[in-house]
């Protein structure tokens, strides 16, 4: 369905909501929904028992008559009111003309009105001198005066959504990777041309401002990036979405490369401030830890109560999200940690200076830093704070805005839904099931039901090393009263598979949340899936390993539950502001209309379309000279940050990611490696017909991964050996580019000719760099792994390079090795095994234990079983790269065919069937000029 389509219809479907008539507020795709809903055997029976019988109203009706004490007093006034109607008109009833008037109209379009804004907050914001303006306060100038402008929207389309009780998504998410914001926010504002003009006629180049602005950079990789693009395509869509993660004070590290090594250094990206951001002081939330549970008696019934520990307040900071051509504009909501108090004044008074302020630091210290983990788990206390410091403050926040509404537990799952961006955020599902049962005293029953309505879990992982698990002890500990529900949750759920399947202990232990070792572990994909609605995977492939291996005794369980959403990336970032060059030449043959942008499917016709008008060619050539661009800004940026020359003219092969064993940077090691040696062996003439190559290296390790670690070392000590060898750099160079992130990203990605997605089949659950590549034109050297076989779908097998073992064949193998065999190492491979053992590129004894490894059955990634194959693909690459016009012709032809990947499609389909809610859009204020 097209965006305008699915506006249409919810305009249609929207209207008349909020009129004492809450059905309407259920579309009718959830109305068939709630039929159909919850096939799952055990679930589905307990489902009809009976409908809830417990809600604030009726809880309120029921109010003991006789004398209560003075606490229950003050929590039956709390929930009375709930429901209560305000009766004082608010600041904004009251002044409503007034304010209309009075708040000026911020939307700067032409050359002078920006040029005034711009200088207005470089004056007044910043409190800077005109007499001495740098590029660094003419970006947060420029960046504050359409902060401005997306924060009347975003308040705007909050109330407009509320309005019209409309169900939102709350996505929360422990990474939200956003990259830089400035032009993605003038793009999406269509202001970017007006911005650049403005700035042009004050003597600074747009570009330079882009620049300034540090990543904001609060993620690893792929499932943080993820996050960031799915909040620009709910935007996009007029959904209403919300995303909730953690303000860190320090993202992911910087990495430099020292002596061949990565080292890393912290990344203040506040440094400077951040122009988006603005602190929500009115709403703050208390959140505990430690201390003890006890048993309390409310209306003769017994409860139970968190008490005692320490407690810390959560204030957001919220960042407006625009979407692209639409006035809405979503929040995401990042929390930072603060003490209660500012310090402690009753130490300070007695002379005890620095323990008044230890609380202040350590409550500080909980949103301080990101963990650098990439697919692993950061088994530490510290970040099991943060999970439950997240999880607690948006539970708190979604509950409170509830509250406004006014409508009985019972419907939360109609106004709410709330994804969980893989297990980190598992938390927020125990949090929202005690908040009910211990604050509002709902039974278990009614409870969970309410929490397995509202909750869905996406899983982005099938690697054992990343599921999540905590040990009892340190949730006992920490977090005493969610232990008791977790055991809860645990029991009620077993019981029913006790009854599906008597004597059966192997089903309990595996479906079991807790891991009967010692001490006892918590499973938090478990829990997940034992508690929510839908549960996903990223990509085909993954989601089907999913049910057939991972989960699949939940699966037979429960297939319904089980789902698919093929990840996609936003074409705003990763094809207009990464490839600008292109975008414009998209625009240009599309009627001169950038449409396409929001709907990338447009592009589809564009082939035939210039092929029809002849001006196929003509297009052609620009498209040329729009990748040379793009090519020559890499060079420039490896120029200057490696300070290697490379030529543009040379075939770019590009493999940028974390660096992770499964992801097998070292088989493209490998692969250089003999490429050396080939060439060393060559003549003249043969060298001569040579296709000319960089490979070029990105991507940073967890700092304690060794391994990892060793492959960055041991590329950057190849790479300086051919590099300076000048029998072979006429031909081939390799460089491994520093700090991999965001912003250089945006430079690196269209500048390939051929990227490489090579991972061992069935453990890359999607990727999403493959899509960005071949969106800007190049194409894929890579496994039937993850996205990968549904790109190949989309744009044909014959546009893609697919080598190596099958899914299949790789569990075979591992089987095999398993059993002892051990013949699978070939002459090619041999060889380079021999350059490294002998130290030919300089000391690489710290590989040696690995390479042992990996003869002796050690090859779990089967690198070595898809070595030969590898270089048979190369070579098909390299011979096909002679052939430029037709590689081009290809690389077009695969843009036009990236339709499917875009996040709006994702979004769309969450929407549909898995959040079931509608586009609502938000009518421009006739007050915004
Ligand atoms: C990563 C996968 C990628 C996938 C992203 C986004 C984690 C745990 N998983 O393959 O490794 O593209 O998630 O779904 O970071």
């Amino acid at each position: 369905m097209s965006k305008e389509e699915l506006n249409k219809e919810s305009k249609e479907e929207n209207i008349n909501v909020n009129e004492n008539n809450e059905d309407n507020i259920l579309s009718k795709n959830e109305k068939d929904d709630e039929n159909n809903e919850e096939n799952d055997e055990i679930e589905d029976k307990e489902e009809k028992e009976e409908n809830i019988k417990t809600d604030l109203i009726k809880i309120d009706k029921e109010k003991p008559k006789e004398k209560k004490s003075k606490n229950i007093n003050n929590q039956l006034t709390k929930i009375k009111n709930h429901t209560k109607k305000e009766s004082k008109p608010s600041f904004y009833e009251i002044n409503k003309e007034k304010l209309n008037l009075l708040i000026p109209k911020l939307f700067p379009k032409d050359k002078t009105s920006i040029q005034k804004s711009i200088l207005s907050h470089i004056e007044h914001t910043l409190g800077s001198s005109k007499y001495d303006i740098k590029n660094s306060s003419l970006f947060f100038s420029t960046s504050s005066t359409i902060k401005n402008i997306l924060l009347s929207r975003m308040k705007t389309t909050e109330e407009f959504i509320t309005k019209k009780g409309a169900k939102k998504i709350h996505y929360m998410s422990i990474e939200f990777l956003l990259g830089r914001l400035l032009q993605n926010s003038l793009v999406c504002l269509e202001l970017e041309n007006n911005y650049k003009e403005a700035l042009f006629d004050l003597g600074v180049k747009l570009e330079e401002l882009y620049d300034e602005e540090k990543d904001p950079a609060l993620g690893n990789g792929g499932l943080g990036r993820l996050a960031a693009c799915y909040m620009d395509s709910l935007s996009t869509m007029n959904y209403p979405g919300y995303g909730y993660g953690i303000r860190y004070d320090y993202g992911i590290f910087r990495q430099v490369i020292q002596n061949f090594e990565q080292k890393e250094l912290p990344d203040y990206w506040l440094k400077n401030g951040n122009p988006w951001e603005s602190i929500n002081l009115d709403t703050k939330y208390t959140i505990r830890f430690y201390g003890y549970c006890r048993d309390s008696i409310v209306n003769g019934k017994k409860y139970r109560k968190w008490c005692g520990g320490d407690e810390i307040l959560a204030i957001p900071y919220d960042i407006p999200i625009p979407g692209f051509k639409t006035y809405n504009c979503n929040a995401l909501r990042l929390w930072k940690s603060f003490p209660i108090e500012e310090f402690n004044f009753d130490m300070f008074n007695k002379g005890d200076f620095s323990s008044s302020i230890n609380d202040k630091n350590s409550a500080n210290y909980i949103t301080s830093v990101l963990y650098p983990n990439d697919n692993s788990l950061n088994g530490r206390e510290l970040r099991l704070k943060q999970e439950y410091f997240f999880c607690s403050a948006t539970i708190q926040d979604i509950i409170k805005k509830y509250k406004k509404l006014k409508l009985p537990w019972k419907d939360f799952h109609k106004y709410n839904c709330i994804q969980l961006n893989d297990t980190h955020p598992t938390l927020a599902i125990i949090e929202l099931l005690r908040i009910l049962m211990d604050e509002y005293y709902l039974d278990y029953k009614d409870a969970f039901k309410i929490v397995k309505k509202s909750f869905n879990y996406t899983n982005h992982t099938v690697l054992p090393e990343a599921l999540e698990k905590w040990g009892a002890d340190i949730f006992k500990k920490i977090l005493p009263r969610h232990l008791e529900l977790i055991y809860l949750v645990n029991f009620v759920f077993l019981e029913k598979i006790k009854i599906k399947y008597p004597n059966n202990n192997e089903k309990l232990s595996k479906l079991s949340i807790i891991e009967e070792s010692n001490p006892k572990q918590i499973r938090m994909a478990n829990l997940c899936i034992i508690s929510s609605n839908k549960v996903n995977g990223v990509a085909k492939i993954h989601s089907n390993l999913i049910r057939k291996k991972l989960f699949n005794d939940f699966y037979e369980l429960s297939p319904k539950k089980f789902t698919n959403v093929t990840n996609g990336v936003t074409p705003r970032r990763w094809i207009h502001c990464a490839f600008p060059e292109l975008s414009n030449l998209l625009t240009e043959y599309n009627d001169n209309k950038n449409d396409w942008l929001g709907e990338l499917d447009i592009l589809m016709d564009l082939p035939d379309k210039l092929t029809k008008s002849s001006k196929k060619k003509e297009f052609m050539e620009k498209y040329k000279k729009a990748k040379l661009c793009a090519k020559l800004r890499l060079k420039n940026y490896v120029k200057k940050y490696c300070d290697i020359d490379i030529d543009e003219h040379f075939m770019f092969d590009i493999m940028v990611k974390r660096i992770h064993e499964y992801k097998r940077q070292f088989l493209n090691c490998l692969y250089c490696v003999y490429k050396y040696l080939s060439i060393k062996k060559m003549t003249m003439e043969e060298k001569m017909k040579l296709n000319k190559r960089v490979t070029f290296f990105g991507g940073k390790s967890a700092p304690g991964y060794i391994l990892a670690k060793n492959i960055i070392k041991l590329i950057n000590i190849i790479a300086n050996k051919i590099n300076n060898d000048e029998e072979v750099n006429p031909y081939f160079k390799m460089i491994f580019i520093p700090d991999y992130k965001v912003s250089t990203a945006e430079i690196i990605i269209p500048a390939a000719d051929i990227s490489q997605h090579i991972s061992t089949a069935g453990t890359e659950a999607s990727g999403t760099s493959c899509m960005k590549f071949v969106m800007t034109g190049s194409i894929i050297l890579g496994t039937s792994d993850g996205a990968n076989i549904e790109i190949a779908e989309e744009i044909g097998e014959n546009n893609i390079f697919l080598f190596g073992k099958k899914v299949d064949e790789v569990a075979q193998i591992r089987e095999e090795l398993k059993n002892g065999k051990r013949n699978y190492i070939s002459d090619n491979l041999k060889e380079c095994f021999d350059a490294l053992y002998l130290n030919k590129f300089g000391d690489t004894n710290f590989i040696h234990d690995y390479l042992n490894g990996l003869q002796n059955g050690g090859d779990y990634y089967c690198t070595c079983h898809d070595f030969e194959e590898y270089i048979k693909i190369q070579e098909k690459v390299d011979k096909e790269y002679q052939d430029k016009e037709k590689w081009d012709n290809i690389c077009f032809e695969n843009i036009c065919h990236m339709g499917f990947f875009s996040s709006d499609r994702c979004v769309q389909n969450y929407a549909n069937d898995i959040w079931k809610i509608k586009p609502i859009e938000v009518p421009k204020p006739d007050d915004e000029n």
